[in-house]
């Protein structure tokens, strides 16, 4: 019994249950495993083996001079453990017996479940061909271990597996452009180091919960920020200044703060000559890059001529593609076009050299024939010119003296920085938006050193230690590997119609010519159809574009489709197998993202609970099996020419457990530490023990203790070239796409019009889920109006008599769904919105969802892949699943209901 300090009361023992409802006999590591961005460590309290909650773990190292990360988490990973017993939880194996998605099964047992799933593959390997098996699972960064067991699987199959950061339209299709990079960010605790910070297109106090205090503690330490969205979102309201564009016209304001800055002078005049491609000549005849293929006889295409205005002549930049190092790489980091570190530090540096920025020079080719060129700069000049403020404030919305006052801060208040996101990068154009954000910075110089350049937080996309998880997914190599591109693989097999003809472009011509080409990938191959699409930590169904185009025309070709799950979510139901997974607190894993330079993990806090098991033990068993039905069947072995690899299924168990070294998760996750240098000398013990581990090196900058990492510098300090065509950062791209379509350099280009309804449709995240996840959940749903709904301005609802709460049909030819109705004072006229992907079956009425609306649209640069840094890579290049250009009209729902 306890005594009350103040009343000397004796306490009876109910007044205890309260205080002992948070007491615990077991404490374990934990995260969740979403693609949330967050990546938070937390700890787990179970007590008598039920877990009662989580908290955040605290014990994230401190950065100097920067507030810390502790502590880290949101509203939706406080209730993790709400999965963990609720009523959405898979508790056993489920064979269908209904019609896909009537959500009628059977429960069975393991073995017969993964005997079913066994006979499919082994029938379609025999039938088909291995190519037509699929397996879908995204962001590596969020948990490397379950990542990699589909992978490895699908790959001593022969099967295929799916790209996702692409498809998810999270890909910064823009900066592979300019720089050769798959991507790369400071971490969040930079954004502290921002003196003018511009949010666009992101809106982190709903989108980045863990990390947003570093944006009110930047503004309290005196820096200023700029909201740039459409509407009044929630971090518009911590802003010094809210800016209101109009959807899709963002790359218009960058440009137009880039006319400023130049007609200002305020430019950085030797971060243009040394770092970009500015400098670099063009031929005004042919338009294309001077190359020295042109001046000398057997001159390399890839090498490129600045004019040097002391010698006044052409001469050759250092660096190029068409340059080889003395020491060559031995190793091509995926997440760069090319391995440029092992130039020698210093190898952009301009020495004596001034490169001309503007000016017409005539040169001699080795022909004999003079033609005149000009550097990439005075090309822009004139197309730069019509981004007056006047010019764009019509296209914009936002006043001139606006754009003017963000020019000057940009360029002056260093250093300054953009934070960017869904918003601007999930359109069809996103790419253009890019670059001129990239150009916005590399002209003021705010790249490669703390507090600045343009930071993409769209997915939980980088897996720092990258080479330990390629190792643990791609046994037989990535070249050996069948990479799926799945906005083309869906556009294709469900035969989607994107309408782009009313807005001038022919995706079947460009599509027809990347893939007869070999530029991007298409499988099955040879006019095979999907057979077998296995999918697991990703609701992949529901974040299909086309939904209304898949579900009728893509998912009627699978024999097979499988879901490996905690939760019965819309994938699962429309599934034929259902196999329960464990949840994130009964599993190890390791958990990273961009947002922070830790690495961390979850572990078991109890053993799965009912009959789930960890995926990394259900593809071992699901090999196991595939092993035995071969031998029942008498189809054991297979030749794969592709990759000159004799397949023998009876030895696929012990490929995917390496002989027994692999067995466990444990084991993968220390297997992915042992195999990358960021994470040598890590043991999972180690992170259990004392906590998150700060990566010990990273992908384009080094590692500095106490020192907030941002990227690039191995470019701008050490001057190694850019991993691009003219190894600087190319802002012109002299490809025939490009110059079909007008964007050889950074440009406006409109949203797309192609659909003839009034109201753009705005499908962003939301505060109360991640993505599909916990939009079924009670906790979060109790939070907000209790269900899906779209938000329209007061305009829109009054000119269409839409009273708040209403149900409403939100249509074009695409699709319709069917949802209540919010008006809402912050959202724009024009545009209505509706936070993506609730599940099929949550408080719609009609079947569709908020992707119903929205076809698949292909981007053709994004099909391109010949030219020098510009190649298919698995989520490093290839076409996004552009989700915001679609347009629609919304009226009140007053029939009955069809599901
Ligand atoms: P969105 O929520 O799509 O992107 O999250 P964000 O990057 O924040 O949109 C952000 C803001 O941009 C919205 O206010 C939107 O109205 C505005 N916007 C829309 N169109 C335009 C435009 O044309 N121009 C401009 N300037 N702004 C526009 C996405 C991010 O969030 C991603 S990609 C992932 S994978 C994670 N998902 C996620 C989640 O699902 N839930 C929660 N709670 N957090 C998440 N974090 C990550
Ligand atoms: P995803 O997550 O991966 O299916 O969807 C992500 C996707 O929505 C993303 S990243 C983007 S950016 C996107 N955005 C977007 C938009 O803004 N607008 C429109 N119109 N479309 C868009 N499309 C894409 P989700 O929904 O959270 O599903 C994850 C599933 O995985 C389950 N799960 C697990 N399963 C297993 N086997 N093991 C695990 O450890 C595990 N953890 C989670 C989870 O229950 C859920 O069903
Ligand atoms: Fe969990 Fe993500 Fe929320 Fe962090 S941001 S608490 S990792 S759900």
């Amino acid at each position: 019994q306890t005594k009350d300090p103040m009343m000397q009361h004796d306490y009876t023992g109910w007044e205890n249950f309260h205080r002992e409802q948070w007491s615990w006999d077991k404490k374990t590591r934990g995260t969740h495993l979403v693609n949330c961005t967050g990546s938070c460590p937390h700890f787990v309290y179970t007590r008598n083996g039920v877990v009662m909650r989580e908290e955040q773990s605290k014990d994230i190292p401190k950065l100097n001079g920067v507030p810390e990360y502790n502590p880290r988490g949101c509203n939706k990973g406080e209730c993790a453990v709400d999965y963990q017993y609720g009523p959405h939880r898979i508790k056993y194996p489920l064979i269908r017996v209904g019609e896909r998605g009537e959500g009628k099964w059977r429960r069975v047992s393991w073995d017969e479940a993964l005997e079913y799933v066994a006979n499919g593959i082994v029938d379609t390997i025999k039938n088909d061909a291995s190519d037509c098996i699929s397996v879908f699972t995204p962001v590596p960064a969020v948990a490397p271990v379950s990542f990699a067991a589909g992978h490895r699987f699908a790959s001593f199959i022969g099967g295929h597996t799916h790209t996702f950061f692409d498809w998810y339209a999270d890909h910064p299709t823009g900066q592979t452009q300019v720089q050769g990079l798959q991507g790369d960010t400071c971490e969040t605790a930079d954004w502290y180091n921002g003196r003018t910070i511009l949010m666009w297109g992101a809106n982190s106090a709903s989108t980045r919960i863990p990390d947003a205090h570093f944006l009110q503690e930047a503004v309290l330490n005196g820096s200023k920020m700029y909201v740039i969205s459409p509407d009044f979102n929630s971090t518009a309201t911590k802003a010094d200044v809210f800016v209101p564009i109009k959807p899709g016209t963002d790359a218009a304001l960058a440009l137009s703060m880039v006319h400023v800055i130049v007609k200002e002078k305020l430019y950085d005049e030797h971060n243009l000559k040394e770092q970009t491609d500015l400098p670099f000549l063009i031929r005004t005849d042919t338009k294309m890059y001077l190359r020295e293929a042109d001046m000398v006889e057997g001159g390399s295409e890839e090498k490129f001529y600045t004019w040097d205005t002391k010698t006044k002549k052409p001469v050759l930049m250092k660096g190029s593609w068409g340059e080889e190092p003395e020491k060559r790489a031995k190793l091509q980091p995926g997440f760069m076009g090319r391995n440029t570190f092992v130039f020698p530090d210093g190898h952009l540096d301009l020495g004596d050299l001034d490169p001309a920025l503007e000016g017409t020079f005539k040169v001699k080719l080795a022909d004999g024939v003079k033609v005149n060129v000009q550097p990439v700069f005075e090309v822009y000049k004139p197309k730069l010119n019509e981004y007056t403020p006047e010019n764009v404030s019509k296209i914009t919305g936002v006043a001139p003296s606006v754009i003017i006052q963000m020019a000057r801060d940009f360029a002056m208040n260093k250093p300054s920085m953009i934070i960017t996101g869904g918003g601007t990068n999930h359109w069809y154009w996103s790419d253009t938006v890019l670059r001129a954000f990239i150009l916005l910075c590399a002209v003021t110089g705010n790249e490669g050193y703390n507090g600045t350049g343009v930071n993409h937080y769209v997915g939980q996309w980088k897996p720092t230690p990258l080479l330990g998880v390629v190792k643990l997914s791609f046994p037989h190599s990535p070249k050996k590997h069948r990479f799926c591109q799945t906005t083309i693989w869906t556009y294709y097999h469900g035969n989607v119609y994107d309408a782009m003809e009313n807005d001038g472009v022919d995706t079947a011509k460009y599509l027809r010519e990347a893939l007869e080409t070999g530029q991007m990938p298409l499988y099955p191959q040879n006019g095979r159809d999907p057979k077998v699409f296995i999918c697991y930590r990703g609701n992949w169904l529901n974040n299909a574009k086309g939904l209304d185009y898949v579900l009728r025309n893509l998912w009627p070709k699978m024999n097979l489709t499988v879901d490996m799950n905690f939760r019965m979510d819309s994938t699962a139901l429309y599934s034929d197998v259902v196999l329960p997974s464990a949840h994130w607190y009964e599993k190890t894993d390791l958990s990273m993202t961009e947002e922070h330079t830790f690495i961390h993990m979850t572990e078991p806090a109890i053993a799965p609970l009912w009959e789930s098991k960890p995926d990394w033990e259900i593809f071992a068993l699901l090999s196991k099996k595939v092993g035995e039905v071969a031998k029942k069947k008498g189809f054991t072995k297979y030749f794969d020419e592709k990759f000159n690899i004799a397949r023998d299924l009876t030895k696929l168990h012990d490929q995917q457990i390496d002989g027994g070294k692999l067995a466990t998760d444990e084991q993968a996750c220390q297997f992915i530490l042992d195999n990358a240098p960021q994470t040598q000398g890590m043991t999972l013990d180690m992170i259990r023990k004392e906590g998150p581990q700060r990566f010990k090196s990273n992908w384009t900058s080094p590692m500095k203790e106490g020192v907030p990492y941002t990227p690039y510098q191995h470019f701008i300090m050490k001057k190694k070239p850019w991993p691009t065509l003219t190894g600087r950062e190319q802002f012109y791209i002299d490809h025939p796409t490009f110059f079909e379509l007008g964007v050889e350099l950074p440009v406006y280009k409109a949203p797309v019009d192609a659909d003839q309804y009034p109201l753009r449709f705005n499908t962003p995240h939301s505060r109360y889920s991640v993505h599909s996840t916990w939009k079924d959940n009670v906790l979060q749903q109790r939070l907000q109006r209790g269900g899906p709904m779209c938000e329209i301005s007061p305009a829109d609802a009054e000119t269409r008599g839409i009273k708040d709460n209403d149900w409403v049909e939100v249509f074009n030819d695409h699709g319709r769904v069917v949802v209540r109705c919010k008006i809402r004072n912050g959202e724009q006229s024009g545009r209505v919105t509706m936070h993506h992907e609730p599940e099929l079956y949550v408080d719609l009425l009609g079947g569709g969802n908020s992707q119903s609306p929205i076809p698949v649209r292909i981007n053709p640069t994004a099909l391109v892949g010949n030219y020098a840094h510009l190649k298919f890579k698995p989520n490093y290049y290839g076409p996004g699943g552009v989700q915001r250009d679609a347009r629609v009209e919304i009226r009140r729902h007053t029939g009955s209901v069809t599901v």
